[in-house]
């Protein structure tokens, strides 16, 4: 069966666990990384030799990097869907699981850090304020794409929604202001009616680093 190994609140494995959902596919959480620990193991030093999270194995075959494994179970799971066989539309969807990680994740995981996984006395406003502004800007790209389509790629949801829209939980529901951002938000809506977004992405993360340990401390049951 596959395995995924990783934490389920961690950002970059959310993703992989949202698409083996989305794809119904069978797979064992195998809960590593964090306080779960087992990234030092040699048995982990051959699945991932970076010792990061996530990482799968399906059957023989090992592999990390988020993006790739999204990628990889699409296109042998979901191909002509999730992983569209025209050339263009494929593109696109890559471009923006690229965009994810070069533009959005950024600042977006910053502001995580700054709010969430700091205790309120401790949060400098400032940064929150730079971070905040450079997500605003990097949505606006976002958000003019998104007013002549759907979903990132076209008409129909892929693989480019999967990492972005991972990143579009966290910053639609960290305490920060944020510009109204319409054709985001019917996006971030339509990805809110998936059951598979309901129940691996809209995870409530807590408001501080207490909140958000004991939740991730409670997530064991659903690992191994
Ligand atoms: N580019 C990598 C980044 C992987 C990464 O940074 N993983 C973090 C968690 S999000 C990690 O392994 N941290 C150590 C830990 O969680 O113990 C990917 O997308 O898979």
């Amino acid at each position: 069966m596959l395995e995924i190994w990783g934490r389920p609140y961690s950002s970059n494995v959310i993703p992989v666990i949202w698409t083996a959902n989305e794809l119904q596919l069978p797979y064992q959480l195998k809960l590593a990384g964090g306080s779960f620990g087992k990234l030092d193991t040699d048995d982990y030093l051959h699945i991932n030799p970076n010792r990061m999270i996530p990482a799968i194995r399906d059957g023989d075959f090992s592999l990390w990097e988020s993006h790739t494994i999204v990628r990889y179970l699409c296109s042998k799971y979901s191909m002509g869907d999730l992983y569209p066989e025209n050339f263009e539309q494929r593109a696109v969807a890559d471009q923006w699981m690229e965009w994810s990680g070069t533009r959005a994740f950024t600042p977006v995981i910053q502001l995580f850090f700054a709010t969430v996984r700091t205790e309120p006395h401790n949060r400098d406003l400032d940064n929150i304020n730079k971070y905040r502004k450079e997500a605003e800007q990097v949505f606006t790209i976002l958000e003019n794409h998104l007013s002549t389509r759907k979903w990132v790629a076209g008409d129909s949801f892929t693989m480019g929604d999967i990492p972005l829209g991972a990143v579009a939980y966290r910053y639609f529901n960290i305490e920060i202001e944020r510009p109204a951002l319409p054709n985001i938000e019917s996006w971030y809506a339509r990805l809110c009616e998936r059951p598979a977004y309901q129940k691996h992405v809209m995870r409530f993360f807590g408001t501080n680093p207490q909140e958000w340990q004991a939740l991730e401390v409670a997530c064991a049951v659903e690992g191994d």
